[in-house]
C-alpha cells in the first residue's frame, strides 16, 4: 500500500484528492485537521460513510504553524507522499492578517519541508506544494514557467517564499519536491466567500427568493477558472513521474468576473445587472488584472488536460446551489409552517 498525508483535507482541494487517491485501490490517506471549536468536516464527511474507502482514511490533528506538531505527525504516518494544500488561502484576507498568512502559507511550508527532510533520511518521500498563479501577480499574461513573477498581495509574497523553498530543497537535499503553480479552480466545493461561489450561491438564493441584491468588488478582473476535480489529477500526476519538476496547471481561457455573472444569472433566466450593486469594501489594495495560464510543460510531461469546460463548471456550481438553495427555501416554509 501506498501511504499519503495530506495538510488541508478539510478545503475544497483537499478533499477531492484524498477521493481522488482513495479511488486507487493502493493508497492510505492521512489528512491533517486542526482543532476547531465546531467541526468543519462537510467537504470530507462522506468518506467516512463509504464502507469501500473508510478503513484507509485516517484524520490527525496538527497545524502548519506548530513545526513540533509536522515532525511527530510524519514519525507516526511515515508516508510516501505528502500534499501540501494548507493555507490561508484568502487574497483579500491577507491584506487584513498579513503576518498571519506569511506564517502560516509561507513558514508553514518550510516547517513541513524541514519534517519532510528529517524522514527522508530513512524513508523516501515526495512532496507536492501547492502554489498558486497569484504568484505571477501583474506579470503580462499568457503566464508561463518562464515569467517572472510579480506577487500583488501577502498572500502571493508567502506562496512565492514557498514555492522557492521547495525548489531549493529540491536543489540542496535532492528531495523529490514538486511545486503545482495551480491557475485558479472552482467547484460546489469552493469556500463561499471566492468570487465563484458567492455568485452561484447568490444569483441561485435570488431565483429562490431568499436574497435580494447581490454586492460584489471588481468586476473586470479576469481569471483563468477550471474545475478543481481535474486539478488535483494533475497533482498526483507529478508524484508519478521519474524526476521532479514544477508545472503549470490552467485551462488557457480567461474570463471576467462580469462574464462569470452575465453566464450564472442567464442560465437562470435573470439579467445580473438587476441584482448586482458595487461595493469598495470587496476592492483590493493591490489587485491582480487578468490570469491566463500556459499549461504546455504539464499537457506534454503528465499527459494532462483539463476535462471540464468554462460553461460547464459554471453550470456544474448554478446546479448545485439552486438545489441548495430549494432546500432552504423549503425548510424555511417548513418551519414557518
Ligand atoms: P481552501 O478550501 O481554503 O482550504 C484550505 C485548507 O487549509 C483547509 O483545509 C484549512 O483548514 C487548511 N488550513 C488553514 N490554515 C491551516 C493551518 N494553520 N494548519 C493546517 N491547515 C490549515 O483552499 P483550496 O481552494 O482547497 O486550495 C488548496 C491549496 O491550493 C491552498 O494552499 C491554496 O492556497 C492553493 N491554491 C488554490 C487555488 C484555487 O484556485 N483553489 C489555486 C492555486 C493555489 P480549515 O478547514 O480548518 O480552515
Ligand atoms: O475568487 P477570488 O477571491 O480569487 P483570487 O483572488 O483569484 O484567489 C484564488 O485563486 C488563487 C489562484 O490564482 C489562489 F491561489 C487563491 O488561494 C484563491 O483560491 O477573486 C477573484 C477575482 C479578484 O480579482 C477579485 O477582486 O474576483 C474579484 N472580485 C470581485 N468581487 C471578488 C469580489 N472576489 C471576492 N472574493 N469577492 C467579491 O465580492
Amino acid at each position: 500500500m501506498k501511504s499519503a498525508l495530506i495538510t488541508g483535507i478539510t478545503g475544497q482541494d483537499g478533499s477531492y484528492l484524498a477521493e481522488y487517491l482513495l479511488s486507487k485501490p493502493d493508497y492510505v490517506v492521512h489528512g491533517l485537521v486542526r482543532r476547531s471549536s465546531s467541526l468543519n468536516r462537510q467537504r470530507i464527511d462522506h468518506i467516512f460513510k463509504d464502507p469501500n474507502v473508510r478503513d484507509r482514511f485516517h484524520l490527525h490533528y496538527a497545524d502548519l504553524a506548530d513545526a513540533s506538531s509536522l515532525s511527530s505527525l510524519m514519525e507516526v504516518v511515515r508516508p510516501d507522499e505528502v500534499y501540501n494544500l494548507g493555507a490561508q488561502s484568502h487574497v483579500r484576507v491577507s491584506f487584513d492578517q498579513p503576518l498571519y498568512t506569511a506564517d502560516v502559507v509561507g513558514l508553514g511550508t518550510l516547517r513541513l519541508l524541514e519534517a519532510v527532510r528529517h524522514l527522508h533520511r530513512t524513508h523516501p518521500v515526495k512532496f507536492y506544494q501547492a502554489s498558486s498563479s497569484e504568484m505571477y501577480g501583474s506579470a503580462a499574461p499568457p503566464q508561463t514557467l518562464e515569467t517572472p513573477f510579480h506577487p500583488r498581495s501577502p498572500y502571493a509574497c508567502a506562496k512565492l517564499y514557498g514555492h522557492w523553498q521547495t525548489v531549493n530543497y529540491r536543489e540542496a537535499y535532492d528531495l523529490f519536491a514538486c511545486s503545482g503553480i495551480l491557475f485558479n479552480h472552482e467547484s460546489p466545493r469552493r469556500g463561499e466567500s471566492f468570487v465563484t461561489r458567492k455568485i452561484t450561491l447568490g444569483a441561485t438564493r435570488i431565483k429562490e427568493g431568499l436574497q435580494k441584491k447581490l454586492v460584489m468588488g471588481n468586476l473586470e478582473a479576469k481569471r483563468d477558472w477550471g474545475f478543481a476535480g481535474d486539478y488535483v489529477r494533475a497533482m498526483w500526476l507529478m508524484l508519478q513521474q521519474e524526476k521532479p519538476d514544477d508545472y503549470v496547471v490552467a485551462t488557457g481561457e480567461t474570463h471576467s468576473v462580469r462574464e462569470f455573472l452575465e453566464i450564472t444569472f442567464s442560465l437562470l433566466d435573470l439579467d445580473y445587472r438587476d441584482f448586482v450593486e458595487f461595493d469598495p469594501r470587496f476592492m483590493r489594495p493591490s489587485e491582480v488584472d487578468v490570469l491566463l495560464g500556459d499549461a504546455s510543460h504539464a499537457e506534454k510531461t503528465l499527459g494532462w488536460k483539463p476535462e471540464v469546460s468554462f460553461q460547464g463548471l459554471v453550470k456544474m456550481m448554478v446546479e448545485h446551489d439552486l438545489e441548495l438553495a430549494r432546500r432552504e427555501k423549503f425548510a424555511a416554509g417548513y418551519a414557518t409552517a
